[in-house]
């Protein structure tokens, strides 16, 4: 038997202007290079759960055009996020028109599962390790069933996480992997469309297991970057610094998506920069307290920390570790003022790197649900603008098409190569001092 394994890759805007105006500029061209060649790691994930007498080729949907090749597939396997969606469907239809069944899974399907059901001969919602060896059973013997969900409250449990199967991957096409090191963020913010979604609570994978996963990687791959695929790393501060103190053996270089809360514990951060991270990603959302007020639905959390979020950056870039700064644009409150707002922020703090996205109704968000109740949705269902930088709802603050232009603009203005190149010389240089200053008081403390 053989699967084939179809992975959603790439980053896109749906319309065509502002791919033409905005995924070109220089910054984010930049970012894009580097991000877009990611591979799919719940593919690679469930591959590892696959038995090993059924052959696994694994596919980025990218290559296989408009018309893909169905040669020797017994089964095909479509992750999903929502801007790509209908081109996965699209994909799954024709394979299902040549007579190979699809099963499909992951973010978008987990929410839709009745419209995906359309497309596909089994869908799997929530996370995907308990079922996908079911699907695989089940298919087997031919009963594949329809649908396939965990157990209610049968949360996976990541000390039983397999290696991804990185050796399915022609390794030169890439040129970072992903590492899950945790699953789930206890911020609930009302837009979040990541693993929240699918994982209720926060849990943290075993270091053993994402040392096992790191050294699968350098055994193909001596020095690797690292991207780690988690929503909000570092929540369990004990599991962080023993993971980070093994990491430090280890010798990759390393990403991940955190929040604020890490530049409180300098014992972490000093064990960040000791085990190779290079950036840090932090959702910061908005400069200002209206966007922020009420964006998440349990708590007031990132409005409590904004007037730390200044220290925050300093101190967590003081020790070596840039910090890529996320804004949404368009949450309830912004005015065009954001706009200016943003820019003087980072021009302020001396950010490192920025990313910009316009707040996105994505499927099965309260987000998503609320727009849909006050009728602000343009275009309920267009999941083909569920990409971050298409506006597909009416602001409170703007009109759809200032909020469009407005991030086209900001991103002009913050992409620009000589200040991207000036943000990058004001880090090294203040980076520098603060190691003088601190070595000659080290010096000082030495010396009395
Ligand atoms: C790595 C990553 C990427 C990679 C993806 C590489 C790839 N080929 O898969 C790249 C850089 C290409 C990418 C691109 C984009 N991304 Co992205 N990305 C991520 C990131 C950081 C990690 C995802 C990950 O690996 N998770 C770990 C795996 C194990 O979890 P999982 O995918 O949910 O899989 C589990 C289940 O869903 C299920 N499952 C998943 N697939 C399948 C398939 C089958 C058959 C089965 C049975 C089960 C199953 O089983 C898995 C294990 O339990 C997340 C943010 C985050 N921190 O999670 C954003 C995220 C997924 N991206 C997001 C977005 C918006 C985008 C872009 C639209 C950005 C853009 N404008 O271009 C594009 C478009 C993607 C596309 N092609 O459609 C959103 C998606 C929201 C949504 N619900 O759709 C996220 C959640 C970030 C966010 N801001 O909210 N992204
Ligand atoms: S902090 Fe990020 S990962 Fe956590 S809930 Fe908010 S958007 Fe999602």
């Amino acid at each position: 038997m053989k699967i084939g394994l179809i992975a959603l890759s790439g980053v896109r805007a749906a319309n065509p202007k502002l791919t033409e105006v905005g995924l070109t500029l220089p910054g984010f061209v930049e970012r894009s290079r580097v991000i877009a060649s990611l591979p799919s790691l719940s593919l690679l994930t469930l591959a590892a759960l696959t038995p090993l007498d059924v052959e696994l080729e694994y596919h980025e949907v990218r290559d296989l055009g408009e018309d893909p090749p169905a040669d020797g597939f017994d089964l095909v396997a479509l992750a999903s996020y929502s801007a790509q969606i209908l081109e996965a469907y699209r994909i799954a239809d024709r394979f299902r028109a040549r007579g190979v069944p699809v099963v499909m899974g992951g973010l978008h399907v987990s929410m839709l599962p009745g419209e995906a059901l359309a497309h596909a001969d089994a869908v799997v919602v929530g996370e995907g390790e308990r079922s996908w060896p079911r699907v695989v059973e089940n298919f087997r013997r031919g009963a594949l069933r329809r649908e396939y969900r965990p157990d209610p409250g049968d949360w996976y449990d990541l000390a039983e996480s397999p290696v991804p199967r990185y050796d399915l991957l022609d390794l030169a096409r890439y040129n970072r992997l992903t590492v899950q090191t945790s699953r789930g963020c206890p911020h609930r913010c009302d837009f979040c469309a990541s693993s929240i979604l699918i994982t209720p609570k926060y849990r943290v994978k075993p270091v053993e297991r994402v040392l096992d996963e790191i050294h699968a990687i350098r055994d193909r791959w001596p020095h690797p970057f690292i991207e780690f695929a988690d929503d909000n790393s570092f929540i369990v501060r004990t599991h962080a610094k023993e993971l980070l103190r093994s990491l430090r053996a280890e010798h990759v270089k390393w990403f991940t998506e955190t929040d604020v809360s890490i530049a409180d514990d300098p014992e972490l951060l000093d064990l960040m920069c000791e085990s190779g991270c290079r950036q840090v990603l932090i959702g910061l959302e908005s400069p200002e307290p209206l966007g922020l007020e009420g964006i998440e639905t349990r708590r007031n959390w990132k409005r409590e920390q904004l007037e730390h979020y200044e220290p925050a950056i300093r101190t967590i870039q003081s020790h070596g570790i840039t910090v890529n700064g996320c804004f949404v644009l368009g949450l309830d409150g912004h005015t065009s003022a954001i706009f200016d707002s943003v820019y003087e922020f980072v021009e302020r703090t001396g950010l490192y790197e920025v990313q910009i996205t316009v707040m996105t109704p994505f499927p099965g968000t309260p987000l998503h649900a609320r727009l849909r109740r006050e009728g602000r949705l343009l275009e309920d269902g267009a999941w083909d603008r569920c990409t971050l930088f298409d506006v597909n709802f009416v602001p409170t603050g703007m009109t759809p098409d200032e909020l469009q232009w407005g991030l086209v603009e900001l991103g002009r203005r913050l992409y620009r190569t000589e200040l991207i190149e000036a943000r990058r010389v004001r880090f090294i240089r203040e980076l520098r001092a603060r190691r003088r200053s601190s070595s000659g008081a080290g010096d000082l403390e030495a010396t009395t």
